[in-house]
Order: C-alpha cells, then sequence, then structure tokens
C-alpha cells in the first residue's frame, strides 16, 4: 500500500492519543510531511475512493448526487476521474439542511454518535450547522496540535484564544488543537461588550507564548492598547496564528500586527465545513502564506468554470476534500474564493504545495472595473502603508450609466490631510490601475470589526445583496 510509510495512515483515521514528538523535531510526523509528494498524493489516491465509498453508502446525499452523475466511487482510481467528481456547493448544503433539517442528509454517521453542535451567524445567507462525531472531534484536535506544532508552539505553552466562541468555529478548532498539544488553553472569546479593552489586562496577566484571533481583532486589539497607553510588546506574544478573513498574508496588515505586537504572524485556514480548516498553514520555518498539508485535507486551486485543477503556478479558486472525516465528510467543497498555488522547495522541510500569498479573497467581493479586476485587499494594503491613516475606509462600489466606479473613503489620524489624499490616490493609482476617488474622513468615523471586516459598500443596483 502507498501509505506504508506514513505514520498513523489509516481509513477510518484514529490517532494515538498519547502521541507526542521528540522534542527537537520540528516535525509531528517526519514521514508525512516531508516525503517524496508523488509518493503521497499515491497514497491519497488510494484514500479517495475509500472516502468516496463512504459517503456514498453512507449519505443519501452524496448518493444522490453521485448517481445523478453517473459516477462509481469504486472507479475514482485516477486524477483525471477525481476531476469530475462534481463539486459541492454551499447553497447545497443550505438546501440539503432545509429538506432534512436540522444537518442536512449529508451527516453519515448515527445520531448517537454526534459530540459538537456547530452553527454559522447566517451573516451572509441562512445559517450552516455542524454535527461532528466523536471521533472526528479527536482526529482534529490532533491533526491542529499538528500544525500548530509546525508553527513552533509546544507542550506546556499558553495559548490565548481570542475570538467568539458562540456562531464560529474558529476558537473552538484552534482551542481542541491546543488542548491535544497539552497547552495551557485560555478560551477567552471575543464579542461581550467591554471584552477587548479587558483583554488587554488579561494578556499582559497570562503573557501567553500564541495567540489566535482574527486579524481585524488583533487590529482593534492594537488600536484601543495605544488609546489605553498600554504597549502590546509587553505581553510577550511569540506566535499570533489567525484565520477567518484575508489580512495575515496582506504585508501592510501583518508588519502592522508584527510590529504593534513583536510578535511572528501566521495565516492559516479554509472554511468551517472544512474543519480541520487549519490544512492550510504556514509553518515557523516557512512563514509566508499557506503550506497545504495535503494528507489531512486535499486542496486544489481549480479553474473556477471548470473546476479542473490549474498548473501549479495558476490562479484559482480552492476546492477541498477531506481525507478523515466521517460525520459531514466534505468532497470536493467548492470555495468560492480566490488563490494562487505553487510547488517549490518549503524552508521548513515540508514536501507540501503552498499558497505562497494566502486567499487573496472571495471571488464575489472581487470589484470588476473597467476592466480591471479589484481586491479589496489591495486597497486595504496601500492605505495601511500611509504615513497617518487613521485605520478603517470603506470601498463605495457605484454604478454610472454601465460604468463601474470605486471611491475610497479612507479615515486619517493628521494635520496635512492633502498630503494623505495625494499618497492614496497615487498609491490606489498604482495598483488599481485607474484613478480612484479618495475622500479623507476623521479617524473613528467607521465601526471596528471584531471578527471579519467588510469594507465594501456596493451601491450598484444589480449586486444589490437582497
Ligand atoms: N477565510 C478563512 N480563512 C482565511 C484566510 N486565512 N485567508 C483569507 N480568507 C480566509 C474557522 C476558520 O477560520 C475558517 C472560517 O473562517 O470559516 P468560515 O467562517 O466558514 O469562512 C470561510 C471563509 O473565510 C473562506 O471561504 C474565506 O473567504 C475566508
Amino acid at each position: 500500500m502507498a501509505g506504508d510509510a506514513m505514520e498513523e495512515w489509516h481509513w477510518p483515521a484514529g490517532y494515538d492519543q498519547e502521541y507526542l514528538p521528540d522534542p527537537d523535531s520540528p516535525y509531528w510526523f517526519p514521514n508525512r510531511e516531508t516525503m517524496d509528494p508523488e509518493e503521497r498524493d499515491a497514497a491519497i489516491l488510494e484514500r479517495l475512493p475509500q472516502v468516496i465509498q463512504y459517503a456514498y453508502d453512507n449519505s443519501p446525499f452524496y448518493k444522490r448526487k453521485y448517481d445523478e452523475a453517473g459516477l462509481e466511487p469504486k472507479d475514482i482510481t485516477t486524477w483525471e476521474a477525481f476531476s469530475q467528481v462534481p463539486v459541492v456547493v454551499k447553497e447545497e448544503l443550505r438546501q440539503a439542511q432545509i429538506d432534512a433539517p436540522p444537518f442536512g442528509d449529508y451527516g453519515c454517521i448515527p445520531d448517537s454518535e454526534v459530540h459538537h453542535i456547530h452553527g454559522t451567524s447566517g451573516t451572509t445567507g441562512t445559517p450552516t450547522g455542524f454535527a461532528i462525531g466523536r471521533r472526528d472531534w479527536e482526529v482534529i484536535a490532533d491533526n491542529h496540535a499538528r500544525i500548530l506544532w509546525g508553527m513552533g508552539v509546544r507542550p506546556g505553552d499558553t495559548v490565548f484564544v481570542s475570538a467568539l466562541f458562540s456562531l464560529y468555529l474558529g476558537s473552538w478548532g484552534a482551542m481542541s488543537g491546543a488542548e491535544r498539544l497539552r497547552c495551557k488553553v485560555f478560551p477567552y472569546g471575543a464579542g461581550a461588550s467591554g471584552m477587548t479593552s479587558r483583554a488587554l489586562g488579561w494578556l499582559a496577566r497570562t503573557q501567553p507564548k500564541a495567540f489566535y484571533a482574527t486579524p481585524s481583532y488583533a487590529l482593534r486589539l492594537a488600536e484601543v492598547a495605544e488609546e489605553e497607553k498600554v504597549d502590546p510588546r509587553e505581553f510577550g506574544i511569540k506566535i499570533m496564528f489567525f484565520s477567518g478573513e484575508p489580512g495575515a498574508s496582506v504585508p501592510a496588515v501583518r508588519n502592522k500586527i508584527e510590529k504593534a505586537f513583536d510578535t511572528r504572524v501566521v495565516d492559516c485556514g479554509t472554511m468551517a465545513e472544512m474543519t480541520p480548516f487549519m490544512s492550510a498553514s504556514a509553518t515557523d520555518g516557512s512563514p509566508d502564506g499557506m503550506l497545504l498539508w495535503q494528507d489531512i485535507v486535499y486542496h486544489e486551486i481549480c479553474d473556477p468554470d471548470t473546476y479542473k485543477a490549474v498548473p501549479y503556478g495558476d490562479e484559482g479558486t480552492p476546492v477541498y476534500t477531506h481525507l478523515e472525516r466521517t460525520s459531514q465528510p466534505m468532497i470536493r467543497l467548492l470555495s468560492k474564493d480566490l488563490s494562487r498555488w505553487e510547488m517549490k522547495e518549503n524552508g521548513c522541510g515540508r514536501t507540501y504545495p503552498s499558497m505562497p500569498v494566502g486567499v487573496y479573497g472571495r471571488i464575489d467581493d472581487m470589484i470588476h472595473i473597467r476592466g480591471e479586476n479589484v481586491y479589496p485587499t489591495e486597497i486595504d494594503n496601500v492605505l495601511r502603508e500611509i504615513s497617518g491613516y487613521g485605520g478603517e475606509h470603506r470601498v463605495i462600489v457605484t454604478r454610472t450609466g454601465s460604468m463601474d466606479e470605486i471611491k475610497v473613503r479612507a479615515e486619517y489620524d493628521g494635520s496635512d490631510t492633502s498630503e494623505f489624499e495625494k499618497a492614496a490616490s497615487s498609491g490606489l493609482h498604482r495598483v488599481v490601475g485607474l484613478r480612484v476617488g479618495v475622500e479623507v474622513v476623521e479617524k473613528d468615523t467607521f465601526e471596528r470589526s471584531e471578527h471579519k471586516a467588510n469594507r465594501v459598500v456596493d451601491e450598484r443596483e444589480h449586486t444589490k445583496k437582497q
């Protein structure tokens, strides 16, 4: 079997809960992480039909889907055949949960095995529910512990989890991994009134080695610290790992956080459905972008029209396949995000492909303006590098006739407004390729997000969200 050289590689997955790597090893599973990628792919190609057969046999959702596509799970023995497996889209999952409440007919495990229920906030549509099995929860924790080890977190370290513990799976995933790694976990949370300000005191007191949040939250925390004359460098945080939105791989955001906290920023995260969502993650020795830990979740970057994997070096949309989940397994879940992947030597020695600049954003959030594609993160990156930027902005998209226009309202905290406006206009012109109107407003004009930021205000009639 192709997976013989891989530590604890079996289906269904299960891990020795007492295992910890050699303390001097940078790797949790040295073979799995540094093996010849072709050998790893061969093992993955043996696993895929097992997972697909399992989903087909245990869920009406996948049976229906594959019967309709005329697909026999046992025939998925080549990459070409795998590329024909129809993608799953989130709308289908939502519909399945409406038709077969509360968790849809893609659960695959008996109700008695459900261990955790989670849900999304539903800000972008009907909320989705997750029903995660006991075995899966353990495997998720193991995988996240392994990835945290790769980031440089070690047993005994204090891990401060500073994100929502309600309708957000991110915090729970970070916590479960840190617990399995035998860390001291502080499930601090976020979202209740006054918590950000109080976090300053708790961080000073607990001096955590690692900290988890969304990038927006860390920026907010840095701002509150400044207002309250606290120096966040004194918290002694060595590793700040983030998921949930672009930011950790946006150079100006990353620099701002690294400087404010005197720390190392680590990007990670796929989608809540894809938990163990840290399967895309940077490491201690490969700090930029994210590595794709293919033996945990199989990541493809696909053409957004054909859903076929694009060659390394090209851009596309991530499509994810669980290799270890038995509850609500996702097979070729379409993210509708945008990224570029690459296969090159990684500084940490792991032989995984990577997304060298992370996930830029969602296809739907990309602004198409007179033949140019503009990512909201590019605008963020420009503004944050200009001295005096007040920390928040909004991008207003309008339409006059058949032409889209964008205007940026940016906060400024200084005395030379016209200088700032000039710098912002020319910086934006450089990255957008078009003249962009800039309106300068006072610092603190806009609300700060303590979860995921949304800075685009789309005023075009045809794209208005219902
Ligand atoms: N998204 C998530 N992580 C991202 C990252 N590192 N860079 C850019 N965009 C990212 C629980 C985890 O944080 C995953 C999560 O946030 O799940 P959600 O709430 O289902 O949101 C998933 C979306 O967040 C992705 O599709 C990306 O658009 C973004």
